[in-house]
């Protein structure tokens, strides 16, 4: 027996080692980072109805093919989310008018979705300068850690949600420690976005549902299943709609506070986030701008090109981010009866930013930058140029209209620079 566990363990272990290297070998095979080898491919028309009546003005825009293409990414990419739950509660449990050394009043609400106290709520993070009249337009984005990172003003609170374990940092059991106040300081400008007179709303994604795949049994999907329902329906809601979902809610409550302006809120997310930024602006018509800083697959880039991340690729890793139905697309980017250039057009007339990094090709900057491109015709309609010129612009030249376009040197990250245009552009959009 022990001459025979002493053989069939290292051969099991040996059988299983070999198909995990070959698993990724087959990944690192498929991503495609050679512009010779993108197919070639069709695009979906955003100016014709499925019924083949042409669009020929932003009356059958807005009336017509706008709500069937929201519909589009509704079935086969995002899912079916819930509208905004009737019993929401707003917390303002913390306020400093004497935050970042006088600059700026700090707020901190909880967003309770139900009636439930043990249901899930959210923390908002407010910073609001202090030397500008009230109301005023506001940044809104989800974080990947918690509050807390963003600055090392220790008032904030740390959460308590489950983070991603992280060994750099010392995440051990998913809980955030005093040690995260600030790690992730450099990707949110907060001085000079209180100095250019705008604020800045976060809220940490896993307060809303936690990025892991665990069938949906925590988050807020929990909060909406019908009775006897254990897990979201093929074409109701993964995580990306549940961010995007959690960010309406923001706007919600935005909406009851008179220091802000709700009428020029800009929502913005990189990378994950930045898809859910993008889905946000997509569902809720609330938010004024758009911004995506390398939201790459499922985000701005569009999926025909299969340049870098593919459709398939991400239903891998993170199955959970999209409805079930987003499957069928995997290697069939042909069938999807949209691409991400209609993700874009959505936002229109509003104002919508897209930012690649030249270094990040897994988000396919080239991508990013055609659905920017191609949204055009349809800001057209509204008598607004969007972009017009077919190859990307030089580094670190940004394009600014209706639709606004960079691509900077460097790696997958939010910069100071990426934060700069934001703040260019929020001027010119909001005066
Ligand atoms: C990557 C994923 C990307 C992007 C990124 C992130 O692993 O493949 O689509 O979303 O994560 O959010 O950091």
């Amino acid at each position: 027996m022990h001459v025979k566990n002493d053989i069939i363990r290292p051969v099991i272990l040996s059988i299983f080692v070999i198909l995990l290297i070959s698993m990724n070998t087959v990944y690192a095979q498929e991503a495609n980072y050679d512009e010779s080898k993108v197919p070639q491919y069709t695009l979906p028309d955003p100016l014709v109805c499925l019924d083949g009546t042409p669009v020929r003005d932003k009356t059958i825009w807005q009336k017509k093919r706008r709500p069937e293409i929201l519909k589009l990414f509704v079935e086969h990419v995002y899912g079916r989310a819930p509208g905004k739950p009737a019993s929401m509660k707003f917390d303002v449990y913390s306020v400093d008018t004497n935050a970042l050394g006088g600059k700026a009043t700090r707020k901190q609400v909880r967003v309770s979705f139900s009636n439930d106290r043990n249901g899930p709520v959210m923390d908002i993070l407010i910073y609001l300068p202090n030397n500008q009249p009230k109301p005023v337009p506001v940044f809104l984005g989800l974080n990947f850690y918690g509050n807390q990172t963003i600055n090392s003003d220790t008032g904030i609170t740390i959460t308590q949600s489950w983070i991603r374990n992280r060994d750099d940092i010392g995440i051990t059991d998913h809980r955030a420690t005093v040690g995260t106040r600030g790690i992730s300081a450099s990707r949110w400008a907060v001085d000079r976005i209180l100095e250019r007179g705008y604020g800045l709303a976060t809220i940490y994604y896993g307060d809303i549902d936690p990025d892991f795949d665990d069938g949906f049994q925590n988050g807020v999907h929990l909060l909406f299943y019908r009775a006897g329902q254990t897990k979201p329906a093929f074409d109701e809601w993964g995580s990306i709609g549940a961010w995007a979902w959690g960010l309406s809610r923001a706007m919600d409550y935005f909406e009851t506070d008179t220091d802000i302006d709700q009428t020029h809120v800009a929502v913005m997310g990189h990378s994950r986030l930045g898809k859910t930024s993008l889905w946000a602006g997509a569902t809720d018509e609330r938010f004024a701008l758009v911004i995506s800083n390398d939201s790459g697959c499922g985000g701005a880039a569009l999926s025909r090109r299969r340049f870098g991340e593919t459709v398939e690729r991400i239903n891998t890793s993170f199955q959970h981010w999209f409805c079930d139905y987003f499957t069928r697309y995997n290697g069939k980017e042909d069938d999807l009866p949209v691409d991400q250039h209609m993700l874009i057009a959505l936002m229109a007339p509003r104002s919508v930013y897209v930012a690649s990094a030249e270094e990040d090709q897994w988000a396919d900057p080239k991508g990013e930058f055609l659905s920017a491109r191609y949204a055009s015709p349809v800001y057209a309609l509204f008598g607004l140029k969007g972009i017009e010129q077919d190859t990307m612009p030089e580094l670190s030249s940004p394009i600014m209209n209706a639709i606004g376009y960079h691509i900077r040197p460097g790696k997958h990250d939010v910069t100071d620079y990426d934060w700069e245009q934001y703040l260019n552009f929020a001027d010119k959009h909001f005066n």
